[in-house]
Order: C-alpha cells, then sequence, then structure tokens
C-alpha cells in the first residue's frame, strides 16, 4: 500500500534505523541523512520517512509531504551555509535518469560550482 514501509527497501531501514546513516535533519514526516558517495562538499539526501517509489508517486500520493521534504531541502542548504552561493535539488526519477533507490528522495547538493546542463 502506498506509504507504508517495504521490507526490502534500503531507505525504509534507514528510517527504521536498522541501517546506519549520518542523519541532519528530521522532521516527524522527513529524514535527511549524508550521501554515502557525495558528490559535492554538501550532498544530502532528504526523503520522506513512508514509503513512495519516486518523486511522482509522492507527488500523487502525498502532495504535502512532498511539500514539506523542499523545505527540508531548503533548511539543508541554509544549515550547509550553501544556500547563498546556490545549490541544487535533484530528484532522479526513473532508472534511465539514474534513480538506483527506489524510495523517494530529494538530493540537496552544493559547496562548489554546479555545471548546467547536468551530465
Ligand atoms: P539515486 O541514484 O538518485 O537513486 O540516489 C541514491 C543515492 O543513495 C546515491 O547517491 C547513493 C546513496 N546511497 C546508496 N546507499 C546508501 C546508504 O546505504 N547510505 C547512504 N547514506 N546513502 C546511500
Amino acid at each position: 500500500m502506498a506509504g507504508e514501509p517495504q521490507a526490502d527497501c534500503l531507505f525504509c531501514k534507514i528510517v527504521a534505523g536498522e541501517v546506519p546513516a549520518t542523519v541532519v535533519r528530521e522532521t516527524e514526516t522527513t529524514l535527511a541523512f549524508r550521501d554515502i558517495n557525495p558528490q559535492a562538499p554538501t550532498h544530502v539526501l532528504v526523503i520522506p520517512k513512508a514509503h513512495y517509489a519516486d518523486a511522482a508517486a509522492l507527488a500523487a500520493g502525498a502532495p504535502q509531504l512532498a511539500a514539506d521534504m523542499l523545505r527540508e531541502a531548503g533548511e539543508v542548504a541554509a544549515d550547509d551555509k550553501t544556500a547563498e552561493s546556490g545549490y541544487r535539488i535533484v530528484f532522479n526519477t526513473g532508472s534511465g535518469a539514474g534513480q538506483t533507490v527506489f524510495h523517494a528522495h530529494a538530493h540537496v547538493l552544493g559547496g562548489r560550482g554546479l555545471e548546467w546542463p547536468p551530465g
């Protein structure tokens, strides 16, 4: 069922505390933790605690939760002092776009120059 924890989901396991992560922010509905393979000085993943496979499923099923994630992404950037220099929020959606973990997550990237278009 949409939103329910999935036994085989890595990020559900991080939410449950079964897999360790460097958590930087937590709310009732969201968790933010540092990416295990950082691509920038700031590289934090913001996830909903509830399980949705990707950003589109999240936006369709729980739009307020999607809004909570975006607010938290901005707070992460402010905490890491990247808000003034600029940062990027990325939702890889689908394996063709590089999504490897099918629990919705926003990458917050900052602390270095970011090229456009992305690769
Ligand atoms: P994506 O490719 O958009 O699905 O991003 C998944 C990200 O998750 C990727 O940047 C690496 C990160 N990641 C994978 N496994 C772990 C883990 O066990 N812990 C943490 N903190 N990040 C992980």
